[in-house]
């Protein structure tokens, strides 16, 4: 089956009906022995699954075939997170079957939306950077690029976030309690990881010869979770490592009725992918992440060299890097290059130097990130103990560079120290990431030049080739044909099918936004998604909004660089104005926030309880009725990424310039036509060069600006709050009683950061003070801007044309001609 059906006539398209269904009765036979009637919709979804992931398999074998025939290099992307969302639907969108599937089975009275419902979603990751490996891989697979992901399958993936009484509160996500039909465990490619022991060094026979004892062995199995690609006739695997114990039970010790000890070790072992971390823009140096880190890098290290081996048995291993390339996503996977080295060394008994070659030759790292709080370092103390070889091989690494370093910063111990890899008892993994890769990439324009002139800057004066800017992209047909199908087809409709495999095309729909027609229809949409999301909002909260408000979103992590807090000051402002004049105009609005918080992350809570409490005040008040609302939704994740963004005619991208790596959802906004009210941050800057400054709503400072208070420690926090009488009474709102009378002082935390520094840190660094009112007067040019309907349309429409130039297809290949250098599976015709 396939795309064929996409030309069938109606004889043929009934037949073909007919088979899905009696497929899908006999996977209900035979799975759990009952029929259509009465089958659950657990039942019936598992069955549908069953059925569409047969045709996805046949796709994955061929893929694999193919690829072994035509002997090709194959990327490993590493990544300690992926969040590639809901599958069903995605698959049969990328089948081209969706149509007949959604029809076949509406004949039984089943809605196919409604049953990916009871399909489970892996929240294998915490944002950006997770789901950002997820559209990266279905890219891949879309261009019939050899990859495979590799990750940790965690038993508990990201915590289901509930807010009680205005408070976030974590639940477990016990994704796989009900089982996921996608994953299919790989019992040959069992890899042992080797924690903690000790090793000795044997010179005996005239050359090092490295043995390691006593330690303790972890077993990592794979499961593989297909990846379809968009009318492609591959799929690739995203590989999941569970970590099991070799012992199941000491039988000995269960026997003498010590029953707790009998499973510890089991239980140890297991804990490796038993969670995953929920921290976002922030390490701690933890030693089960640490261990988490290795266990993955190890197994999938293992594999790639187990598999070059089976595939290319007259090639010497020393020709690695011909037939694979392996990109780490961030440093979380830089292990990585550590374990090739030991496994060149110490397995292969390759010398040094050619080991040193090889693996610079296979890696390239991304960084995501130049806030000094995310940059991994390990202690050197931990580290040891557990990864005793690794250790060795880094401070040989180590020793090795900073003596290479010396030659171009001779006497210049400072900076030396600041490039090494191994200082100060830490491991720092981003030099090393640095040093050993061929490639070094950032996430935008912007960071990268941040990366070369700030972060990286004594390694880019060294190895100016090394380092290249690619921007990110999003898998623009989940976040179009799958989450907004009204609009995917009105933009088929207008400009031909071409777009859902060269999203360049959506250009063609710029003179559409001089048709009035076409102007009506887009706005009909919107508001269909608009009226869509109020039915979600008040199922699932009980809250009713109005359709014909502004709907203002900002759907993201919670973190201070972020902002939310400047959004919700300036929701104070405005409740501010009604209240001093309740009789004026007032255009109404919705303002929504998506965010989760880790869960140590006390301010982002905090910001969570205000945002909460500033949407009860907002609530209560019958001077502001129809006027402003205030919603906080809870557990944001890529299933109600899918219903937001849709229904969003204001995308929040307000971070303070300079901070936020990239961005991705910004793009996704963009693609469904909201209006971008952003910083000149990370890809904004991208997104205003792409849809011209008429387009796009950019306030507040510049990075250059930003950068500058910092160094001269120029910002005068007090100064505004004296002299800007507005702001003074929106903050003073924070400590006044009026959002919590019985406990005034709940959010003076958030206050007080604002205007005091602290331990030495200085007030306000996101700078939320200074740009208040460039923020709330780029608030009133939106307004102004909604009261001229036929112009915001035009303007969404050219958003949406303009947003092609940020589809994952045209990163990858980016990737691909800059840094990976794969050839396409080719398939016959
Ligand atoms: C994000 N980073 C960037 N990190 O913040 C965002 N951190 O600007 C960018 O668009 C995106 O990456 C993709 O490039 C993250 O999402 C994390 O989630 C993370 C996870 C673990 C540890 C540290």
């Amino acid at each position: 089956m396939g795309k064929e059906y996409f030309y069938m006539n109606e004889l043929n398209r009934a037949e073909a009906k007919a088979r899905i269904l009696k497929e899908v009765e006999e996977k209900l036979h035979r799975s759990f022995g009952i029929t259509f009637d009465d089958a659950t919709p657990m039942q019936l979804y598992k069955a549908v699954a069953l059925t569409v992931r047969d045709e996805v398999m046949e796709r994955w074998t061929h893929g694999r075939e193919e690829r072994a025939e035509q002997k090709l290099k194959r990327l490993y992307y590493l990544s300690v997170e992926f969040l590639p969302g809901k599958m069903l639907v995605n698959h049969l969108l990328n089948l081209v079957e969706f149509d007949l599937y959604q029809e076949a089975l509406s004949e039984v009275g089943v809605n196919l939306m409604e049953l990916e419902a009871e399909e489970p979603e892996p929240g294998l990751g915490n944002g950006g950077l997770g789901r950002l490996a997820s559209c990266f891989m279905e890219s891949l697979a879309t261009l019939q690029l050899p990859a495979m992901g590799c990750s940790i399958r965690y038993e508990y993936g990201l915590f289901r976030q509930q807010i009680v009484d205005g408070q976030q509160v974590e639940a477990p996500d016990n994704w796989l309690e009900d089982g996921f039909i996608w994953e299919v465990p790989d019992y040959d490619d069992e890899m042992e990881i080797h924690f903690g022991g000790h090793i000795i060094e044997d010179w005996s026979e005239g050359y090092l010869k490295v043995r390691h004892e006593d330690y303790n062995t972890v077993l990592a199995l794979p499961y593989d979770v297909p990846v379809s690609g968009y009318d492609s006739d591959i799929a690739l695997s995203m590989r999941l490592w569970s970590a099991r114990s070799p012992r199941r039970i000491n039988m000995e010790q269960f026997s003498r009725g010590d029953y707790i000890k009998a499973s510890e070790e089991k239980e140890l072992a297991e804990a490796i992918s038993k969670v995953l971390y929920p921290d976002d823009n922030h390490l701690e140096g933890k030693e089960l992440r640490l261990k988490q880190h290795y266990f993955f890098t190890s197994a999938t290290i293992q594999y790639a060299v187990k598999d070059f081996k089976r595939r290319f048995p007259e090639l010497p291993i020393t020709r690695l890097a011909d037939k694979i390339a392996i990109h780490i996503n961030d440093t979380h996977p830089a292990l990585a290059i550590l374990e090739l080295m030991r496994v060149l060394l110490d397995q292969e008994g390759l010398p040094w130097e050619t080991a040193i070659a090889v693996c610079s030759k296979v890696f390239a790292y991304t960084n995501h990130t130049i806030m000094n709080e995310a940059l991994e370092t390990w202690s050197e103390d931990l580290f040891k103990v557990l990864l005793p070889r690794l250790y060795s091989i880094v401070q040989a690494i180590n020793q090795d560079f900073c003596e290479s370093l010396w030659k171009h910063y001779p006497g210049q111990f400072d900076r030396i120290a600041k490039m090494a890899i191994v200082s100060y008892g830490q491991i720092h993994m981003a030099n090393l990431a640095v040093a050993m890769s061929h490639a070094v990439n950032g996430v935008s324009k912007l960071h990268t030049r941040i990366l070369k002139q700030d972060l990286f800057a004594d390694f880019y004066r060294i190895y100016p080739g090394r380092f290249h800017a690619i921007t990110n992209g999003i898998s623009y047909r989940r976040w179009s044909l799958k989450a907004n199908p009204g609009l995917a087809h009105l933009i088929t409709e207008a400009i031909g099918p071409g777009w859902l495999r060269d999203a360049a095309e959506l250009e063609k729909l710029r003179p559409m936004a001089e048709d009035g027609a076409f102007l009506e229809k887009a706005a009909a949409i919107k508001k269909e998604n608009k009226v869509r999301l109020a039915h979600y909002v008040e199922k699932t909260q009980g809250i009713v909004l109005n359709p014909d408000s502004i709907y203002d979103v900002q759907a993201k992590r919670l973190h201070e660089y972020k902002r939310q807090l400047l959004n919700a000051l300036h929701i104070l402002y405005l409740y501010q104005q009604i209240k001093a004049n309740p009789e004026a105009d007032f255009t109404p609005r919705t303002f929504l926030f998506a965010a989760k918080a880790a869960p140590g992350y006390y301010r982002a809570k905090l910001i969570i309880s205000f945002i909460c409490q500033v949407a009860e005040l907002v609530h209560n008040d019958p001077d502001v009725k129809g006027r402003l609302k205030v919603v906080f939704l809870p557990n944001y994740n890529v299933s109600l990424a899918e219903v937001l963004i849709p229904a969003a005619e204001v995308s929040e991208q307000i971070s303070t310039a300079g901070k936020e790596a990239s961005g991705t959802s910004n793009m996704k906004f963009m693609l469904n036509g909201a209006i971008t009210l952003g910083t000149l941050d990370g890809a904004n800057v991208e997104m205003l060069d792409a849809v011209g400054e008429e387009n796009i709503i950019i306030f507040g400072m510049t990075p250059e600006e930003v950068q500058q208070a910092y160094r001269f420690n120029s910002y005068r926090q007090g100064e505004l709050y004296e002299e800007n009488l507005a702001l003074r009474r929106v903050l003073d709102m924070m400590v006044d009683g009026s959002l919590t009378p019985a406990n005034p002082h709940r959010f003076s935390e958030l206050y007080q950061a604002l205007l005091f520094s602290d331990n030495g840190g200085m007030a306000d660094p996101y700078f939320v003070l200074k740009d208040f009112d460039a923020y709330a007067a780029a608030q009133k040019k939106v307004e102004a801007l909604y009261g001229r309907p036929k112009v915001w349309q035009k303007k969404s429409v050219l958003n949406i044309a303009a947003s092609g130039v940020f589809s994952s297809d045209k990163t990858i290949r980016e990737y691909n001609r800059k840094v990976w250098h794969l050839s396409p599976v080719e398939s016959e015709e």
